[in-house]
């Protein structure tokens, strides 16, 4: 069975996580302190970053996006509609849009007290910039595109849900971007949210294993 390394809260974990439980696939989940980290962990990936994912044959992977990717190749559907071509590159662009620009503000905003010399506001503005990009784009539907999760979903939600905590009130009293309050409100009520959000102790070598999803 494969082994994941994570951390209930990382964004990156949970899209993994996520991913993982739309494949069907159960893991041995091996919750991680990032303040110490485990030895067996850095040994296979010494960047020291979760999701890590060890497969049945050894082989590691160990960034979020690559763990997606082979849910995908393992069960084709995992994503119930698909897209087209405009959508699936606006899919792409989105992504990385999130993981280097969205992220780096988002940890200013959040946890400007760990950085010198930040204004919050400034990087609060930022990701604001970056959720009306995305206000105009998204459909009618349940999700981003569709009435079921698609990768935009996965990617992208864990990062504008971390967003919103920072301030939950601004957040949802904030008129610039409703279509992304209602797209992030349809997910924190999702029962997906609450399969990936199971809390667990931090991983020791000897305890007994858990494994995830819980449900499978
Ligand atoms: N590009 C990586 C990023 C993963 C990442 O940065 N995860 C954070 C937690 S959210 C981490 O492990 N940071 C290491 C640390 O805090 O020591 C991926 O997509 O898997």
């Amino acid at each position: 069975m494969p082994i994941l390394y994570s951390f209930k809260r990382c964004p990156y974990a949970m899209r993994a996580r996520m991913a993982l439980y739309l494949s069907n696939t159960v893991v041995e989940l091996r919750e991680v302190s990032l303040r110490d980290k485990p030895q067996s962990m850095l040994e296979i990936s010494p960047k020291g970053t979760v999701p890590v994912l060890i497969l049945d044959d050894g082989n590691v992977i160990d960034e979020s996006i690559e763990i997606i990717e082979w849910c995908i190749k393992k069960k084709k559907n995992i994503f119930t509609e698909t897209l087209n071509s405009d959508q699936e590159l606006f899919t792409e662009d989105a992504i990385k849009l999130f993981d280097e620009k969205f992220k780096f503000h988002l940890d200013r905003y959040k946890y400007a007290t760990r950085y010198e010399d930040v204004d919050e506001i400034l990087h609060r503005e930022s990701c604001v910039e970056i959720l009306k990009t995305m206000e105009n784009k998204i459909s009618n539907k349940i999700f981003f595109y569709t009435d079921h999760l698609n990768k935009i979903d996965i990617c992208i939600l864990p990062f504008i849900r971390q967003f919103r905590i920072a301030n939950p009130e601004w957040f949802d009293n904030h008129i610039e971007f409703p279509k992304v309050q209602k797209w992030l409100d349809n997910f924190l009520k999702s029962s997906i949210l609450e399969e990936i959000m199971v809390s667990h102790e931090v991983w020791k070598k000897n305890n007994t294993a858990i494994f995830f999803p819980t449900n499978l």
